[in-house]
């Protein structure tokens, strides 16, 4: 046909939808109805489906639907193919004009594979960048039913997490074992939405108003002329800071205490820092605090093994979580919450809720058990999931409110921003994800990255042309209803509530409340740190605050650096101590913990094999160690004395006999008065470091020569003895105690 005909044609075709447009009658029109003026309250018939708004429905990258689940839908049939879908016979050379070139231009293939490997990085997050992730479930007890009317909460109600572990200094190529804050972010696929708590593992923060956040980042990140040092805070500028910022000095203990070392992400607590307002079915409100209990104990690395493993094993953390995880070792936190009645002054017991600088102790107000999470899965792939997470304080759901903490408000402007820069665009709640497991049906439309092919031709309200769709919920509906909290009459100003400004007595309660070895490696950590700074006036005021904190603190840092002690510059008031506070003492379940088994052919290899049985059926993973890899007379070798350090064993057992030193390597004393010049000089530096580091040791049969060699008989927690089995039983009855605390020249 002609191109004028065509166009006619079309033309008739619209007339004639049009006119069946305006059947049932045209509002208005002599004879209809009167014109309704009301949205209508129910759809008048089933809305075009909305892709995106389906979750968790597979979806092609087109947004048709798929069999497959979002996830693996990336990679679909089984040729190797371009990105638009073209069957490839060739990935490994370029077009070329003859084997010797040159490359044509013509080449889509190589000019697609290399423009897409360009763009691979994203940028970093500009906090929290190294992270770990996992998925897993929170399963709640019920318990918070009574105070919050969210579905997360309700009894048995199981829920899909995913949970992303961070360090927050360091670049996302960096070492897991600083000394540091960490992350602690949790992503609650509720049935009611999303649910976020972006916590940390300690209860306090840096400061008390969101506006400064990018000082104190600025501060604690490498200094902007050499970019050093990395992912810590042993340097001027942070110590500049907290000491000129003084409610900082709260946090810095926190840091400088065991806190700031996790053995494992397993064995960390986490907190949501802020007060939370919860809603009860009623409308009723009780603020709360959150807190992760790790099932298996608060327990935290040495300096020295901590310093060793950023070299030996930088991904020292990610790996032991994803093999805890892989080996069934589920990892398990209780969710707990303290709650405090929601009065117009928001403080308990004297302690202001919305100052994020102070914890209420737990002697105060007990942190009541409300649920268990369990994290089951490691993730398939780390860009799409640990690295696009995206993570919001304000993502909430009905029952679970924020309050007007001024550094949570700050938040909530703060993590919604981030996210254009870092996921390139506003839609980054549809990378798979991030996506809610709850039905979505927005009206935001269009933007980068837009995956979704919205139906419909009306995302706004009240709208008639698609049939009122989409429709309010009520509370019974399960709506998100603002609370109404009254605001007390104020003058718009810049300032802090006067209870801001004590920033000493909960920092000194946390140090006084701590046991002697746990202040011994407090004054270690501030001594090595305030060592690393330059600027002795930097030096001079951190002591000033030290001294405000503990004299006796501030006397034994000061005799470290060679600098006079200053007496206390401010009053602070004494609180009680809260033993909770504490690491110590405990006992804690054994799972997944590592124990290494130094084998020799002329050991006890049915011992090995014995004690291998009863380690694992107990959740502990074995790892025997040899000279050389393979096997030692059947036995099968995990690690060998290259690949082993002392850093990635909670224990460690010689199995009938130690390896002698071979010819090749010379021996060496590692300790004064010890007799090693028949051990293989690796073996005694495994020894050594795991007694440096307050492990339990365990020797049978000849084995113990090694001890006796090292000069360990008759140390604190080091076993020996004629049978494996009887020394296996007393090894563990001591790890249960985390590590020989006794060992520790200030004692537990
Ligand atoms: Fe934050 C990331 C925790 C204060 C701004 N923060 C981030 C993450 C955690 C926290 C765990 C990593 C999330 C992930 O794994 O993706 N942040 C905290 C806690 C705070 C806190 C417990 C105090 C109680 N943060 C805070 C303030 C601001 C930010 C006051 C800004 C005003 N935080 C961010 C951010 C990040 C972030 C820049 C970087 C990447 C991201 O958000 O998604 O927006």
């Amino acid at each position: 046909k002609a191109v004028g005909e065509k166009v006619e044609e079309v033309a008739e075709t619209a007339a004639s939808k049009a006119a069946s447009l305006t059947e049932p009658p045209i509002p208005g029109a002599p004879g209809s109805e009167p014109p309704s003026l009301e949205e209508p309250t129910e759809p008048r018939e089933t809305p075009p489906p909305k892709p995106d708004q389906e979750q968790p429905t597979p979806l092609s990258p087109t947004g048709a639907p798929s069999a497959d689940p979002p996830t693996a839908s990336a990679q679909q049939g089984a040729y190797l193919t371009t990105a638009t879908g073209v069957r490839l016979h060739d990935t490994d050379h370029s077009l070329k004009v003859g084997a010797r070139g040159p490359t044509v231009l013509a080449d889509h293939h190589l000019r697609e594979k290399i423009m897409h490997f360009d763009h691979e990085r994203i940028p970093e997050r500009v906090v929290h960048a190294r992270g770990a992730g996992a998925h897993g479930v929170f399963v709640a007890n019920g318990a918070a039913t009574s105070v919050s009317r969210a579905a997360v909460f309700g009894k048995d109600v199981e829920t899909p997490v995913f949970v992303r572990f961070s360090t927050v200094l360091g670049s996302r190529g960096s070492a897991d074992t600083v000394r540091d804050t960490r992350g602690f972010a949790v992503k609650f696929y509720s049935s009611e939405g999303n649910w976020d708590l972006v916590g940390n593992n300690i209860p306090v923060f840096f400061i008390q108003d969101g506006i400064k956040f990018p000082d104190v980042i600025h501060a604690g990140k490498p200094h902007p002329d050499r970019e050093i040092p990395q992912a810590q805070s042993a340097h001027d500028t942070f110590w500049d800071f907290v000491s000129l910022h003084t409610e900082g000095q709260h946090h810095a203990m926190w840091n400088m205490s065991d806190r700031g070392l996790p053995r494992s992400y397993r064995m960390m607590e986490g907190f949501g820092v802020h007060t939370f307002r919860l809603v009860d079915a009623e409308g009723g409100t009780t603020l709360c605090k959150f807190h992760w209990k790790p099932r298996l104990g608060v327990h935290s690395l040495t300096w020295e093994e901590a310093q060793l493993a950023a070299g030996v094993d930088p991904d020292f953390h990610r790996r032991d979580l994803h093999d805890a995880i892989e080996s069934g070792a589920y990892p398990v936190w209780d969710l707990g919450i303290q709650t405090f009645a929601d009065t117009p002054d928001q403080t308990f017991e004297g302690i202001d809720l919305l100052d994020p600088t102070k914890l209420v102790p737990e002697e105060l107000a007990p942190v009541q058990l409300i649920g268990t999470m369990t994290l089951t899965g490691n993730p398939t792939n780390y860009f799409a999931e640990t690295e696009q997470v995206a993570f919001h304080t304000g993502h909430l759901v009905p029952g679970i409110d924020g309050t007007d903490d001024p550094l949570l408000m700050a938040r909530n402007f703060s993590y919604l921003d981030t996210q254009l820069t870092r996921l390139a665009g506003p839609n980054f709640n549809q990378i798979p994800i991030n996506r809610p497991h709850a039905p979505v049906n927005d009206m935001h439309r269009d933007g980068y990255h837009q995956s979704a092919v919205h139906g419909g031709v009306a995302p706004y309200k009240p709208n008639t042309l698609d049939g009122g769709c989409p429709f309010f919920a009520g509370m019974d509906e399960g709506a998100f209803v603002d609370v109404p909290v009254q605001v007390p009459a104020a003058s718009k100003v810049r300032a802090n509530p006067a209870s801001y400004d004590d920033h000493y007595s909960q920092t000194r309660q946390f140090y006084r409340s701590m046991t002697p070895v746990e202040q011994e490696h407090i004054v270690l950590a501030y001594t090595f740190e305030l060592g690393k700074c330059y600027e002795q006036a930097v030096k001079e005021r951190q002591l000033q605050c030290l001294a405000n904190i503990d004299a006796d603190l501030c006397a034994q840092v000061a005799t470290g650096l060679g600098l006079p002690a200053p007496a206390a510059s401010v009053e602070v008031p004494d609180v009680e101590l809260s033993p909770a506070l504490s690491q110590l003492p405990g006992e804690w379940p054994p799972d997944g913990r590592m124990v290494g088994i130094v084998v020799d052919p002329s050991g006890d290899l049915e011992g090995v094999e014995a004690t291998r049985r009863t380690l694992l059926a107990a959740g502990v993973v074995p790892l025997v160690i040899a000279p050389h890899g393979g096997q030692v007379e059947g036995t099968t070798v995990q690690r060998t004395f290259a690949t082993v350090r002392s850093i990635e064993l909670d224990a460690v057992l010689v199995a009938g006999a130690a390896p002698p030193a071979p010819d090749a390597l010379p021996a060496r004393d590692a300790k004064a008065g010890a007799d090693t010049a028949a051990l293989d000089p690796r073996v005694t530096l495994l020894l050594e470091e795991c007694y440096r580091h307050a492990k339990v040791i365990g020797a049978w049969g000849d084995g113990t020569a090694a001890l006796t060699a090292l000069g360990l008989d008759g140390v604190a927690g080091v076993v020996s003895g004629d049978d494996a089995a009887g020394v296996l039983a007393d090894v563990q009855a001591l790890m249960a105690h985390h590590r020989v605390w006794e060992r520790f020249p200030a004692r537990a």
